[in-house]
């Protein structure tokens, strides 16, 4: 489904955003909680305003979550078995959600990375968050 240039691409995306990943994960979380406030009743425990430390270290988890997807592309299933066991059984999130997120994950990343957020970027972007997200559903069926 994604091209070897497009995976080579995913690796160097998400490397680059691994370096900024609170801003990107926290930024990325904050438009979800604006756009979908639904999205907050999963986040009731944690302090989730603007730059709050909970929102730093969650929003870095899930870019360097990500960053370990695009470097085990191949093997997604595998690698991702333990988060999404968690998602599944443990944290119960409506699976609904992760294209929610993975929306404003598209929309953090174009802002941040402006020009360089090619037509091709964004294309290999939205169909491996598709992938990722999907792997994230599995344990629900
Ligand atoms: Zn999630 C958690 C990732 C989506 C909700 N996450 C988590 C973590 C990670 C993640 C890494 C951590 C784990 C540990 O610690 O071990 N996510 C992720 C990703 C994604 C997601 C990558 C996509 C893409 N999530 C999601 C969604 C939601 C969620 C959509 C809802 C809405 N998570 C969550 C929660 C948690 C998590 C609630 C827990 C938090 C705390 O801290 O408590």
């Amino acid at each position: 489904m994604l091209s070897k240039h497009e995976k080579e691409l995913l690796v160097i995306i998400w490397d680059k955003m691994s370096l900024i990943a609170e801003d990107i994960g926290s930024e990325a979380l904050l438009r979800m909680f604006t756009v979908f406030p639904k999205t907050k009743t999963y986040f009731a425990h944690l302090d989730i305003s603007p730059r709050s430390p909970h929102l730093l270290s969650h929003g870095k988890k899930i870019v360097l979550a990500i960053a370990d997807g695009a470097r085990n592309i191949d093997s997604l299933t595998t690698t991702l078995a333990p988060l999404s066991a968690l998602h599944a059984y443990q944290l119960r999130i409506d699976p609904t959600n992760f294209k929610l997120l993975s929306h404003c994950l598209l929309v953090t990343l174009a802002a941040k990375m402006a020009d360089e957020f090619t037509a091709v970027s964004h294309a290999a972007t939205d169909k491996f968050l598709s992938a990722f997200s999907a792997v994230l559903a599995e344990k629900y069926r």
